[in-house]
């Protein structure tokens, strides 16, 4: 006879928690979100902490190169997406790894020949009025001179006039060398009153350019997640199909930690890619495995040697697999029951496995929730989706702003390796949707919000760090009523004629 679970599974909007005692000490600025991201031995130190407990999802309307560096600085964590090339994935971790604040690699440049219609259309494409000209059009070629709207007038010149007949000339320009600190690039600009400091090489090669506009964006964030050559740090997603290729060349371009991708993981898949990364990196290379939503699935991938578990089924905004499907599980039900099996793991083998909570996270309370219901860190997409460091189109419809965000499972993405159980390598039927989200700006301001709300509420429960409101939350199931009254209620609002 089947199992039946009779208790049904429940979401985070279905919990609220109850305050404890909060000393005068319990303010936002004294509270720690440093949690571990993959596992440690009792009284060692992980190899690696997240400095707050954010991670962008897997996702390619999530997390590119612009996402891991934005997310990085605040001291979060992305790992950028794996239905792509490998070679153009390694390429995205390249350039998080070699990313020097305010150092930006030149995405605008044409040849000494190209016309003037042909940096218009670069313009218009790019979105950048400074342009590079170089030997081969390239980034890092020669750099002969550069091009900014003050070099031509479109009303006089013709549309063919040539790159090098109206840009400013390298011999007129003021350029720094590789070893240039941003603080030198700084008072370069300043001292020149440049808008734009371009960086060369010893043999004129291009190397970035520096803005005088980003120089708000230079000062350094005291929590943002670096490595030991203060390189930021980013993970990558990985499949259980090419995963040999594919981890060989992320480590190469220097992923610190490797996610398999997965929607259901409780499966011999995962652990066979487990094997092949212990068997060639030992412990060296961290991986994290999922999704589960049960202890079961938790055990196997700890016991398959995971560094991370991933949490998770069909909580997903743009989810639809337990529609297609029939299989999940509530993410708070989930969440809690996984998180008493890494405890008993914890306490029976002394080794601590972080375990993710992976999607459906809608309002902010429901990162306290997941945090005070064990989970070490969350992983979000359509949270991250919503501001302009996403790699999606910004569009406007009926007059608001929205960001497009699609889930790996649709026709669009069709990242058929996320839900592969061996077989066809294609995708059978959809497990997710393309949608758009309400645009929400920059992720800086946004994250800044949405942790002072976690930090408040830590301190309501009297808790000045993850492991304290895990240990101390005091959780409660409240009713459907409830959760009408935790609205406005029974008022008109001015601004809306609707009788709440
Ligand atoms: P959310 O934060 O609610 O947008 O959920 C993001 C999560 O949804 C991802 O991290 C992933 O686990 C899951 N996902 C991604 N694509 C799909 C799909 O197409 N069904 N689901």
């Amino acid at each position: 006879m089947a199992i039946y679970i009779n208790e049904p599974s429940h979401t985070f909007g279905e919990y609220l928690l109850i305050p404890g005692y909060s000393s005068v000490k319990c303010i936002p600025s004294n509270v720690d979100l440093t949690t571990p991201l993959v596992k440690f031995k009792k009284g060692e130190a992980p190899a690696i902490s997240l400095n707050i407990p954010m991670t962008s999802a897997i996702m390619q309307s999530v997390s590119d190169n612009n996402m891991a560096v934005a997310l990085a600085r605040e001291g979060g964590l992305s790992f950028i997406y794996g239905s792509q090339s490998i070679e153009s994935q390694a390429q995205m971790i390249t350039k998080v790894k070699g990313y020097r604040a305010g150092f930006v690699i030149s995405d605008s440049n044409v040849r000494p020949e190209s016309t003037l219609a042909d940096v218009l259309e670069l313009k218009d494409k790019t979105g950048h009025s400074t342009m590079a000209v170089t030997d081969d059009g390239s980034p890092t070629g020669r750099l002969l001179g550069i091009i900014t709207s003050r070099d031509y007038r479109i009303s006089r010149m013709a549309p063919d006039t040539r790159a090098e007949d109206f840009m400013t000339r390298f011999e007129d320009l003021v350029c720094a060398g590789e070893s240039t600190t941003l603080k030198e690039a700084n008072d370069i600009i300043w001292e020149h009153k440049l808008n734009c400091l371009p960086v060369i090489d010893n043999d004129q090669r291009l190397v970035s350019l520096v803005f005088r506009k980003d120089y708000n964006e230079h000062k350094t964030n005291e929590s943002e997640l670096i490595d030991g050559s203060k390189r930021y740090i980013v993970g990558a997603g990985i499949n259980t199909r090419d995963y040999e290729k594919r981890i060989t060349a992320l480590l190469k371009a220097g992923a610190d930690v490797l996610c398999i991708d997965s929607s259901e993981g409780y499966s011999e898949w995962q652990k066979i890619v487990l094997d092949h990364v212990r068997k060639n990196y030992g412990d060296t290379v961290k991986i994290g495995a999922g999704n589960v939503v049960d202890k079961d699935g938790f055990r196997f991938l700890a016991e398959a040697g995971a560094d991370f578990v991933k949490v998770g089924i069909g909580g997903g905004a743009i989810c639809i697999t337990r529609e297609q499907k029939g299989i999940g599980r509530g993410q708070a039900t989930a969440l809690i029951e996984v998180s008493k099996a890494r405890d008993e793991y914890y306490q029976e083998t002394g080794v601590y496995i972080p375990i993710c909570s992976d999607g459906g996270i809608v309002h902010d309370y429901h990162i306290t929730l997941a945090l005070a219901m064990g989970a070490d860190f969350l992983m979000l997409g359509r949270y991250f989706a919503r501001f302009d460091e996403s790699p999606t189109k910004k569009v406007n419809i009926n007059g608001s702003y929205m960001k497009e965000y699609w889930g790996e499972g649709s026709a669009r993405a069709r990242n058929w390796q996320r839900y592969d159980l061996g077989g066809d390598a294609r995708l059978s039927f959809e497990e997710g949707v393309d949608s758009l989200v309400p645009y929400a700006g920059s992720l800086k301001d946004n994250v800044g919000l949405s942790l002072s709300k976690v930090r408040s509420t830590m301190c309501n429960c009297g808790c000045l760090s993850i492991p304290e409101l895990q240990k101390n939350a005091k959780i409660t199931l409240i009713s459907s009523t409830s959760i009408v009254e935790g609205g406005a209620h029974d008022v008109v609002l001015k601004n809306d004629s609707k009788i709440l």
